[in-house]
C-alpha cells in the first residue's frame, strides 16, 4: 500500500509517551492481550503486560533501523553463535530505553513492586557460559554503538537444565522456557528448506560446465524468530534471529493417521523439531553427536541463504559480496558456514571456485576461544559423508587446494602437510574445525593476549608459518557495562554517576578514572561501604532463603561461580576450605576468635555427563554439611553452594563479592569474563597468571589483586615431571586435607576417591598440589588486606577506575576496525534518546 503512506503515517504508533500512556499500555495488556482484569491481575500478569507495552516499543523502533539499515545499505556484520546467554530482557529494555524510572512509578500506581515484576522473567538460558554470555554483551554493544548488526542462533525449546541440588548431588531438570515469552516474534513467513543426507551427482549444463547437484535426502524447515536488540540511549534496536525446526510438509501424515499408524504419522513431524529442541550442555567439551552436526548445519544454511537472500535484493555484482557483508564465527560451531557459501556460490550461482573462494575467505573471521584439546571440534568423515555428502567433497577440495599452497611454499615437508591437513588420518578419518575455519576465514583472533599467544605457539603455530602472523589477531573479551554495573548494581552505578558528572561512563567506560580523584572522599568511600554492605545483605538473604544456611554479611564473601570443571579449579577452593576449617579447629578459642570470618560462596553447573565436576559440587555441598554445623566454627566459616546459577543470579551474587576466584591452571582459560564482572563491581580478585587476568593486573596494578601460582611457561615441564615421577612430594597442607576426607569426616571417602587420586596417583593434570601452598598463603594475604577496611576500599574504588578497557564496546569497535571494516550508522541528533 506504498501510495497510501499518508493514511498510514496518520495512524502510525509510536508507543506509550509518559507514565500515563505507560499505564495506559500495561492496562490494555492486561485487559486484552491477558484476557484478564483488575481482579486477577497478579504479579506474572503485571510482568507479561508490562514486557508486552515495552516490546511494542522496541519492535517500532526495531522497524525503523531496519529501514534505515536497508536504506543507508551499508555493511552488516552477522554474529554466528550457537549461544546467546541472554539472561532477562524487561529490566535491559527498560533500562536501555531510559524509561525504568517511569516504569516504576507507573507500577507502583498500579499497585505493584517493579522488583517483584522484574523477578517473574524467566531467564532466557541459550547458552552455557563464557561464551554464550560473549555473544549476548557483543549484541548489546553492537546495538548502543549503532552497528548495522544481526545475531544468529538456535532457538532451542531447552536451554541449559536447570540445576536442583539433591542431597548434595547435582540433579538436571528441563528448562522449558517458552512458556510465556513476550520478546519473541514468530515470522512464519521466513522460512528456509534445509536439505540433509542424499547424493551428490555431476551434470553438464548449457554452457558444458560441469555442476555437482545436491539431491535426494530429506528436508526439514528452519523458521525465523526474531528477537528486538535495544541499544543504550540511542534509538538503533538490531535483530537476533533464532531459527526453530519444523518437519517441511509443516502436517503430520493423515494417511497413516487414518490407517491406525498414529505413532508414526507424527514421527517425521517430531524427528524435524528434535533439531532446535535442546541446547547441548556442555562447556569446552566436544562430543561429536550426530544431532549436534544436525543443529550446527540447519542454522548456518539457514542464516545463510537469508543472508544471501539479503545481498541479492541490492543486486549488486557477488565480488562485492565482502563489503556488505562481514560474518564471525563464534567458535568454530558455525564453520560449515564457509563451505555452505563456498557451495551456494558455486553449485547454485555459478561462480568459478577461486572467484567464490575469494569472497568467502574475506566475508569470514574466526574467534577462537579455548586451546584445551578436549574443546576442539572434529567430526568424522563417514558422518558429514552421510549427512552433508556435497559438503565433504567442498570439504575435500578446500583442504587439496589449501595443501598444494603449502607444498608450493615448503617443499617436500610432507611431516607439515600431515600435520595442517584439515583432514586427520586417523581411524575414522576427523574434519578438523578448527583449521577448517582457519583457512577459510581472514582473520583469526583469541580472547585475550596470552591466549591469543598461546594459540598462535601451539595449537595454530603452523598456521603462522603459512598464513604469515598478520592473519593472527588478538581481541580481549569485554562485558557490557550496562548490564553488569547498572543492572545489576543501580546504586554502585548512580554513586559513580555522582561522581563522573552523569552516566556517561556506560558508554564510554574509560571515564570511570574519574572516581581515582574521589578515592579520598570520606563520604564517597562511606557510600561505597553501605552499597557493598547491602548488595552482601541481599544476597545473604537470598543464601538463608534457599538453603537455609544464615551467613554473616560483615564477613569476607569468597565466591567462586562459573561453569564446573578441573581446569577451573573449584577443587583446589574447597580443598582450601577445608584446609582452612582444620586450621580453625586446631586452634584454642581465644586464637579462633580473633580470626576473620568468611563465606565461601559457590555456584555453577556440571555438564551432565562429566562425572568429576559432579563430584566436585557433591564434595562441597557435604563440606558445607559439616562445617555450617559445626558449633566451634559458629560464622567464622561457612560454606554456601548456591543452586541452579544462571545470568539471574549472577547480577545478584557478583555486586556482593568481596574477593571471588579466577584460578584456573595457568593457561588454560582462554579469558573468563566474569573477573572483569566482579571487578568494575568493586570487589577484588584472587587469581593465577591466565586469561585476562594478566590484563586486568596490567590495568589495575598490582597491589590490586591477589595473584598466585606457576605460569603458563611452567605448566608443561611440571607436567612432564609429574608423568615421569621427578615432582615435588604431594604439599603438606594438601595431604592433611585428603587424610580428613579419606577419614569420613565429609562422609563416604569412596565418593571423592576419584578426585583425590587424580591429584595423588594420576600425574595431577591441572597442578593443584603444585599451586596448593602459594593459593593458602595468598588467602592469607587477602584476610590481612581485608582486615585493613580502609586500604580494602581504596584497592576496590581504584581498581573500579581503572576497568574502562574492559568494555564489551571497546572489543567491538576493534572487531570493527579490524576485521569486519564496519562503520556505525549514524542515526541523526534528532533520533538520540537521552
Ligand atoms: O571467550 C569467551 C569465553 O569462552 C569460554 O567460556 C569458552 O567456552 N571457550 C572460555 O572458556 C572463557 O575463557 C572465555 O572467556
Amino acid at each position: 500500500p506504498e501510495p497510501l503512506r499518508n493514511t498510514w503515517r496518520k495512524h502510525q504508533t509510536s508507543g506509550f509517551k509518559d507514565k500515563d500512556g505507560f499505564e495506559r499500555e500495561v492496562v490494555r495488556h492486561v485487559e486484552t492481550t491477558l484476557a484478564r482484569s483488575l481482579y486477577n491481575c497478579d504479579e506474572a500478569a503485571a510482568y507479561s503486560a508490562t514486557a508486552l507495552a515495552f516490546r511494542d516499543r522496541l519492535i517500532l523502533e526495531w522497524n525503523r533501523t531496519q529501514q534505515r539499515q536497508t536504506f543507508v545499505d551499508s555493511k552488516r556484520v552477522y554474529y554466528l553463535s550457537l549461544e546467546f546467554l541472554m539472561g532477562r530482557a524487561l529490566d535491559n529494555a527498560m533500562l536501555n530505553v531510559g524509561q525504568k524510572e517511569l516504569a516504576k512509578v507507573g507500577l507502583s500506581e498500579l499497585g505493584f513492586r517493579i522488583e517483584d515484576v522484574i523477578q517473574q522473567e524467566h531467564d532466557a538460558a541459550l547458552g552455557n557460559g563464557g561464551l554464550g554470555r560473549l555473544a549476548a554483551c557483543f549484541l548489546d554493544s553492537l546495538a548502543s554503538l549503532n552497528y548495522p548488526a544481526w545475531g544468529y542462533g538456535l532457538r532451542y525449546r531447552y536451554g541449559i537444565f536447570k540445576q536442583e541440588i539433591i542431597d548434595g548431588y547435582q540433579v538436571e531438570v528441563p528448562d522449558y522456557w517458552l512458556d510465556f515469552n513476550p520478546w519473541e516474534f514468530p515470522r512464519h513467513d521466513v522460512t528456509v528448506d534445509i536439505q540433509f543426507y542424499g547424493s551428490v551427482e555431476k551434470k553438464t549444463n548449457d554452457a558444458g560446465r560441469t555442476v555437482c547437484h545436491w539431491e535426494g535426502g530429506e528436508t526439514v524447515k528452519a523458521v525465523a524468530y526474531d528477537m528486538p536488540i535495544p541499544g543504550h540511549a540511542t534509538p538503533t534496536t538490531n535483530n537476533l534471529r533464532l531459527w526453530s525446526s519444523k518437519a517441511a510438509s509443516g502436517e503430520f501424515d493423515f494417511q497413516k493417521f487414518n490407517s491406525g499408524d498414529y505413532e508414526s504419522s507424527v514421527a517425521d513431524q517430531q524427528r524435524a523439531e528434535t533439531i532446535s529442541a535442546v541446547l547441548y550442555p556442555n562447556d569446552n567439551l566436544d562430543r561429536g553427536k550426530e544431532l549436534r552436526l544436525k543443529q550446527q548445519y540447519f542454522w548456518v544454511a539457514a542464516s545463510l541463504y537469508d543472508i544471501v537472500r539479503r545481498f541479492k535484493k541490492t543486486k549488486r555484482p557477488w565480488n562485492e559480496f565482502p563489503e556488505q557483508v562481514a560474518i564471525q564465527l563464534n567458535d568454530t560451531h558455525p564453520t560449515l558456514a564457509i563451505v555452505e557459501l563456498q557451495r551456494i556460490l558455486v553449485d547454485l550461482e555459478g561462480l568459478e571456485w577461486d572467484e567464490a573462494w575469494n569472497i568467502v575467505v574475506n566475508t569470514f573471521g574466526y574467534t577462537n576461544h579455548t586451546v584445551l584439546p578436549e574443546a576442539l571440534e572434529k567430526w568424522s568423515v563417514p558422518l558429514v559423508q552421510h549427512l552433508l555428502p556435497r559438503h565433504l567433497q567442498i570439504i575435500y577440495d578446500i583442504n587439496l587446494f589449501f595443501l598444494q599452497k603449502v607444498e608450493r611454499k615448503f617443499p617436500g615437508d610432507v611431516q607439515l602437510l600431515r600435520d595442517v591437513s584439515i583432514i586427520e588420518e586417523s581411524q575414522p578419518k576427523m574434519v578438523r574445525m578448527a583449521y577448517l575455519a582457519i583457512v577459510g576465514s581472514h582473520k583469526v583472533n583469541g580472547v585475550a593476549e596470552l591466549h591469543s599467544e598461546l594459540i598462535q605457539a601451539t595449537i595454530f603455530k603452523d598456521f603462522v608459518r603459512i598464513f604469515g602472523p598478520d592473519k593472527f589477531t588478538n581481541v580481549t573479551n569485554g562485558i557490557t557495562p550496562r548490564r553488569w554495573l547498572h543492572q545489576a548494581n543501580p546504586r554502585l552505578s548512580e554513586l559513580i554517576a555522582s561522581k563522573t558528572g552523569g552516566y556517561g561512563f556506560l558508554k564510554d567506560l574509560t571515564q570511570l578514572n574519574q572516581l581515582e580523584l574521589h578515592v579520598n572522599d570520606k563520604q564517597f568511600r562511606k557510600e561505597w561501604a553501605e552499597i557493598k554492605y547491602a548488595n552482601k545483605v541481599r544476597l545473604a538473604k537470598h543464601i538463608t532463603a534457599t538453603t537455609g544456611i544464615t551467613v554473616n554479611p560483615t564477613a569476607l564473601f569468597d565466591v567462586q561461580v562459573k561453569r564446573i570443571h578441573e581446569y577451573k579449579r573449584q577443587q583446589m577452593n574447597i580443598f582450601g576450605a577445608i584446609h582452612r576449617y582444620l586450621t580453625l579447629k586446631a586452634m584454642s578459642p581465644e586464637e579462633r576468635q580473633k580470626q576473620l570470618p568468611r563465606v565461601s560462596i559457590f555456584g555453577g553447573k556440571a555438564a551432565p555427563g562429566y562425572w568429576m565436576a559432579k563430584q566436585i559440587i557433591h564434595l562441597i555441598n557435604s563440606v558445607g554439611a559439616v562445617i555450617n554445623n559445626d558449633k566451634d566454627i559458629g560464622d567464622l566459616l561457612k560454606v554456601v553452594f548456591v543452586e541452579d546459577y544462571n545470568v539471574s543470579k549472577a547480577e545478584m551474587i557478583i555486586p556482593a563479592s568481596d574477593i571471588s576466584e579466577h584460578i584456573s591452571t595457568a593457561g588454560t582459560e582462554a579469558s573468563g569474563t566474569s573477573n572483569m564482572k566482579f571487578v568494575l563491581n568493586g570487589g577484588l580478585i584472587i587469581g593465577t597468571c591466565d586469561g585476562a587476568n594478566i590484563e586486568i593486573t596490567r590495568e589495575i596494578d598490582e597491589p590490586n589483586i591477589f595473584l598466585f601460582g606457576h605460569l603458563s611457561e611452567e605448566v608443561e615441564p611440571l607436567r612432564h615431571a609429574h608423568r615421569y615421577g621427578a615432582a615435588s612430594p604431594l604439599d603438606p597442607d594438601l595431604a592433611r586435607v585428603f587424610e580428613e576426607i579419606e577419614k569420613g569426616t565429609f562422609g563416604n571417602p569412596q565418593d571423592f576417591a576419584g578426585m583425590i587420586s587424580a591429584v595423588r596417583d594420576h600425574g595431577d593434570y591441572y597442578l593443584v598440589s603444585d599451586d596448593f601452598s602459594s593459593y593458602i598463603a595468598t588467602h592469607d594475604a587477602v584476610d590481612e588486606a581485608y582486615r585493613d577496611q580502609e586500604g580494602w576500599i581504596t584497592k576496590c574504588i581504584t581498581s573500579v577506575s581503572r576497568m574502562g578497557f574492559f568494555s564489551s564496546d571497546r572489543c567491538i569497535n576493534e572487531y570493527a576496525e579490524g576485521i569486519w571494516n564496519v562503520e556505525p550508522l549514524k542515526v541523526g541528533e534528532h533520533a538520540e534518546r537521552a
